[in-house]
């Protein structure tokens, strides 16, 4: 059976092609690489290793890598110049420190440490933006990160940073260069994505026809998704509804509910007029319920126990009495498998016998997650209340 000549056609004059289909430029993070268990594992109180950027309040690493064609696999049509890695550097610091002008409660901090250049035998930009795990590999490698997936390569790097900077989160920002490229962008269109939850973002030198001078505005963007922000343009994938981050944050601005100019809506434009709406603010963990300036995920008191001396009463005039105090999580609603995370810490515990003065209770660990305190009560026969003050981001107290 003989097959029916493809027909082509051509366009009457003046037709313009319709524009591609607008995608969120969020991705998700594939299913496998979601939550692996083993050696990534939190051990409570510390977050998993896929925990990289839960919610965007403390302190943040950031590392910023500029991977530099070497010509070894794919010719060269790209080269850093010193003066425009400098730039791109001030660009993201500038993006970074406008997120953390938007929202002083969030306590908000970066450290860097800057890759510029590292070699790569691919010409990053002559790929499409699915490839971008050929030359992510490849500079990881270069880094020290040769083993698995680009994403849990990234992931492995976003933590040491954590722990090496002793920073809460750790996120990584690619920049590819673009400088030659004639629309600036990857060869499937594509100039900037991020993974909602980390481990990274990538972005081009000239943000498609943006210009280097407005990568600032793309960081914060790109950023905002990192810590589990969406899209509020129309896209493939959006909805009012969908809600997926640590206070469980619906996409209200999306643009078929609400018009709004955001961050996350548009991305120049609001970030010029130092836009975020409530629900980015939300989904990224900055809501702030009832406004005393602690956000909803610290805004928690410890749990404090103090354990019952047995027996009751006691002939010992020297009783050792025992007890705990623990932060206490806001509940994650990411997923119910994550665990729940927070900054706060336990600063202090005191005790007092019967109205007393307060003294400090010793603690038994060196992170204060327990603490016991040693004293001498009052005579055994009298009734003796115990007091305990926990000292976190917020008091509590107990009585025995
Ligand atoms: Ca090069
Ligand atoms: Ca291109
Ligand atoms: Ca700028
Ligand atoms: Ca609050
Ligand atoms: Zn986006």
């Amino acid at each position: 059976m003989g097959r029916a000549k493809e027909r082509v056609l051509t366009p009457p004059a003046g037709w313009v092609p319709p524009p591609p289909p607008p995608y969120s430029d969020a991705l998700e993070v594939p299913e496998k690489e979601k939550e692996p268990v083993g050696k990534t594992a939190a051990v409570y109180p510390d977050p998993a290793g896929y925990q990289t950027s839960e919610f965007m309040l403390g302190s943040i690493a950031v590392g910023i890598i500029l991977p530099e064609s070497d010509g070894s696999i794919d010719p060269e049509t790209e080269d850093w110049s010193s003066s425009r890695q400098s730039q791109v550097v001030s660009e993201i610091q500038a993006g970074l420190n406008w997120l953390d002008a938007r929202c002083p409660d969030a306590n908000l901090s970066f450290v860097y440490d800057q890759h510029l250049g590292v070699a790569t035998g691919y010409e990053p930009i002559n790929h499409p933006h699915t490839e971008a795990y050929l030359w992510i590999n490849d500079v990881m490698d270069a880094l020290g990160y040769s083993s698995g997936s680009s994403i849990s390569r990234v992931r492995q790097y976003d933590n040491d940073l954590r722990s090496s900077m002793n920073t809460d989160w750790a996120i990584t920002i690619f920049v590819v260069d673009s400088y030659n490229d004639p629309d600036c962008a990857f060869t499937d269109g594509w100039f900037a994505f991020a993974y909602r939850g980390g481990p990274y973002e990538v972005m081009t030198y000239d943000n498609e026809d943006r210009g280097i001078e407005n990568m600032d505005a793309c960081t914060a963007h790109e950023t905002a998704h990192l810590f589990w922000a969406y899209d509020e343009y129309i896209n493939d994938y959006g909805s009012c509804t969908q809600n997926i981050n640590y206070l469980g944050v619906e996409n209200g601005n999306y643009h078929e509910c609400l018009t709004d100019n955001c961050l996350m809506k548009h991305a120049h434009s609001g970030y010029a007029s130092n836009l975020i709406c409530s629900y980015t603010s939300g989904q990224i963990g900055w809501r702030d319920t009832d406004g005393d300036h602690i956000p909803d995920i610290l805004d928690t008191y410890p749990n404090t126990n103090l354990t019952v001396y047995s027996p009751d009463p006691t002939t010992d005039y020297t009783p050792t009495y025992r007890g705990t105090a623990e932060v206490s999580p806001l509940d994650n609603q990411i997923a119910s498998t994550r665990p729940d995370l927070t900054l706060n810490t336990i600063s202090n515990v005191q005790l007092r016998v019967n109205g007393g003065p307060w003294f400090d209770a010793s603690p038994t660990d060196a992170s204060f997650n327990s603490g016991s305190g040693r004293f001498l009560p009052s005579p055994p026969h009298l009734r003796t209340i115990i007091s305990c003050w926990v000292a976190g981001r917020l008091p509590s107290r107990s009585e025995l």
